[in-house]
Formats: structure tokens, sequence, C-alpha cells
């Protein structure tokens, strides 16, 4: 009987020496000399093991896990259930290569996605490797099966670091930076952020899509063939878009026959407190992209869609090497056995509840919290001054840095990184939790009580 029981790992935070300690910074200075300086470390300690929420570095620091690998070790680091079918899996062989010779496991996690994405119609589904994969293959799918060209994608959007994802994705700094030139036909669209609209968060969702409709109106709405969004939006800074644009952007879709996508790669299988995010606007994909948590660490990806647009592609027209690779199926198999009681999801909504009443407080509290936004897991704290609303990395990056000296691995995120986003896998104990968020906190008050007394009117 496989147990969630990660007490071979204590469930607490410990810190042994000053994070990075001595072995983590040897081992930093051994990288920098062999590995591309391209690749850039939130936090530059080495880890050793790691299980649940914590991750023991190689000086024997437990650090809290409020990252999950980017919203990927949702199940928890090392989940017994994903461990044991992939041990499982070792013993009989590694890899065949699906357009070689078959595999049942392949089929087994097809036909998980087809009845648990949202969409009371026929689905097939193409498995791949990396979330940027998927999301270039779900273009392929819809240019094929409508003979249009053209993307539309949404400001702040993030959707990969390939040519065309890299297109598809808002931030120049660091994503896109001297990679151009960039494939053609990807149009942006504006995205009713609610924080920030110009008008006020009342307006958003009408004037988002008048804007939208008068993109598709000037680019020629029959020219497009797919629209794709995050339905909480992942590295442009957790921002969940205003009451009924997802709902307004499917009428769109619908109306111009262009193929509607959900990028769920960050906010799906769970993450929210519902399986997929776009289920708490009740709203359906023709096509829906799934990868990081749904292998629980190992690489696979997933495009889920109706029956006619995945299967007008010609015979050999989508594939890869390591799609769908035996490992990693059988990794998403146990992700599946893990998410089967419903103890993932309570544990996203358990965490958004505790989470909330720590650093809600935080809006009042300090005069440089804008906002504390997110569902289920996915939940970020925005910096920014008062009135103004100007954005303020400077603090985000404040916090970040105290949180990861107390043990704490948060990230940043937003496209003026001004964003401290949490992720902690949804089987973190409550006292991990706990521990965490009062860390955060103090954090945040600490540096908000750097900041001059603001200027009496
Ligand atoms: N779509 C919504 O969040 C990956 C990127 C980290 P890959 N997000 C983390 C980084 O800096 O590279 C992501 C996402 C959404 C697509 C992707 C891309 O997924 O598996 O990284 O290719």
């Amino acid at each position: 009987m496989i147990t969630d029981d990660f007490s071979a790992l204590p469930q607490s935070r410990l810190l042994t020496t000053a994070i990075p300690g001595p072995r983590s910074q040897a081992l930093h200075t051994e990288r920098m000399q062999h590995v591309t300086s391209g690749f850039g470390t939130t936090l530059p300690v080495f880890i050793q093991r790691a299980e649940g929420g914590i991750l023991l570095d190689v000086d024997g620091n437990r650090i809290i896990d409020f990252a999950s690998g980017i919203a990927v070790t949702s199940v928890g680091a090392s989940n017994p259930h994903v461990r044991a079918r992939v041990a499982a899996q070792l013993e009989n062989f590694t890899h065949t290569c699906f357009m070689v010779t078959e595999y049942e496991s392949f089929t087994a996690v097809c036909k998980w996605l087809n009845e648990n994405t949202p969409g009371d119609f026929d689905k097939r589904t193409a498995l791949f490797s990396t979330g940027a994969e998927a999301v270039e293959n779900a273009i392929k799918v819809a240019r094929s099966a409508t003979g249009r060209s053209k993307i539309l994608v949404f400001d702040d959007a993030y959707h990969g670091r390939s040519l065309l994802t890299m297109a598809m994705t808002a931030k120049e700094n660091p994503y896109k930076l001297g990679f151009g030139p960039f494939p053609a036909e990807v149009v942006k669209a504006p995205m009713a952020a609610p924080l920030r609209w110009p008008s006020g968060a009342a307006n958003a969702t009408a004037e988002a899509l008048a804007g939208v409709e008068a993109v598709l109106a000037e680019h020629g709405a029959e020219t497009f063939a797919a629209m794709v969004i995050e339905p909480i939006q992942g590295e442009g800074g957790f921002v969940v878009p205003a009451a009924g644009f997802l709902s307004g952007l499917r009428a769109l879709a619908t109306k111009h026959g262009i193929v509607f996508v959900l990028d769920e790669i960050q906010a799906g299988m769970g993450r929210t407190g519902t399986l997929f995010a776009s289920e708490h606007e009740g709203v359906v994909g023709d096509l829906i992209i799934t990868a990081k948590a749904l292998a629980g660490g190992l690489p696979l990806s997933a495009v889920t869609g109706r029956t006619e647009l995945m299967n007008s592609v010609h015979a050999g027209g989508l594939g890869g090497t390591y799609a769908g690779n035996p490992l990693a199926c059988a990794a998403a198999l146990g992700v599946f056995e893990a998410f089967a009681d419903g103890s993932m999801l309570a544990g996203a909504r358990r965490i958004e509840a505790s989470a909330r009443e720590v650093l809600e407080p935080l809006l009042t509290e300090t005069s440089c919290v804008a906002e504390v936004r997110g569902r289920g897991a996915m939940l970020a704290i925005e910096f920014a001054d008062a009135g103004t609303l100007a954005p303020r990395a400077d603090l985000a990056k404040a916090v970040a840095v105290a949180c990861h000296a107390q043990g704490l691995l948060v990230l940043i995120c937003g496209t003026f990184s001004n964003v401290i986003r949490l992720l902690p896998p949804l089987v973190i104990t409550p006292e991990l939790l706990e521990d965490g968020l009062t860390v955060l906190k103090a954090a945040v008050l600490d540096v908000a009580a750097t900041l001059a007394a603001p200027a009496l009117v």
C-alpha cells in the first residue's frame, strides 16, 4: 500500500549554515567553470534530496519549497506513487520511441486526459516532452485543421523558449533578447488584467474584449488559426483574468472559427484547487495543453482536444523521439493515482485559505502590497507604490532574498519582476506551510518598514 508519507525526510525547516552554505558555494563555483552562464539560478544551493515540501541541500539545510520546481512537483517531490511507478518501469525498459513500437502507458495517459479535461465531446491526445513543444504542436494542429496561419496571444503571456513560443511570449528580457528574428503571424491582444486596467478593474472585461475584437478586425479574424491563453498567467505575474474575459474570448473564437487553446501548463493539474484552472470559469478549450505537474517531475507534456482537430493532421505529422517517454508516462500514471482520492485538490484549497489569512492583512498593514491574488496553491503578492501603482521590483527582490536567507524558497514573476509567487506542493503539511508563511510575512513587514514614511497629503 503506497501512502503519501514523507516522514523519511523531516518536514521541518532547518538551517545548519548560512544559505548558500560552503558546499553549495564550492559546487556553484565549479558549475560556473563548466555550465553556460546563460542559465540563471534563483537560489544557488545544491539539492541532495527532496520530499514533500522540503529540499535538503548538500550542507544539511532543510529548505521549505514554495516553488515545486516551478509548479511541477505538485504531488510532492519524489511522491511515493510516482517513485513506485517509475521504478517498476525502469526495470522493464526506458525507451522504445512510441513512433517505432508502442506501449500501453502512453495510451493510458491519453485516455485519462481525454476523460478528465473539460469538454463533453470526443477527444484525442498527443504526448510530448516539454511545455513549449506542446504549445508548438497545438499550433501545428490548429493550422492544419483550419488552413489558417495567424496566432492570437495576449499581453504578458508566457508560452516558452522555443522560437515560435518565444514569439508568443510577451516579455523581451530575459526570454527573447537577442534571439530574433521571430516567426511571423503572431499577433498580440489586450489581456483583462484587473489591477492595472487603466479605467478600473470593473471595466477590464468589456474593454479588453472590445480591444480583442478590434485586433481581430484589423488583422482579419478569418486568418487566425488559434487563440492561445493561460487561464491564469504564470510568468506574466499570476494574473487572474477579470471575470467573464475567458468566456468572452471563447465566444469570439467560436464566432470566428478560431481554435481556442488553453495553456494550462502552469495553472493546470490541480494547482488552483480544480483539476484545470479554466474550470473556475466553466470555460472549455478546443485544445488544452498540460505539462509540468502532469508527470510530477519527469518531462511530459500533452495536447488534448476535439477529435476532429487532433485527427486533422496527416499520419506521421506529429511526433518526436522522446514524445511520451515510458518513464514519464509511468510517472504521470503515478500522479493520476495520487489525485484519485481528491486530497490534492483539497490540499490546494487548504493552502489558499491559510495563505490568504496570513497574507491579506499585508494589504492594510503595509503601503507597498498592491494585491494578494491567485487561486488555490497558485498565489502571489504584487509590490507597488500606493496610489501610483508604480511597480517595485526592488521590494520583491528584497523579500525574496530575505526568505531565501531564512530557508524559504520563493520565486519572482511578472512583467515588472515585482511579484512574489507561491507554488508550494499540494501535499505540504499545515505546519510547514504555516512556518513558510510566517517567514514570508515577516520578510514583507521588514522590507515595508524600510520604506520612508508615506508623505502626508
Ligand atoms: N506555458 C504557461 O508556465 C513554463 C518557465 C521557466 P516548458 N513556465 C516556466 C523558464 O524561465 O524557462 C511554461 C508556462 C506556460 C508554457 C511554458 C513552457 O514550458 O516546459 O518550460 O517548455
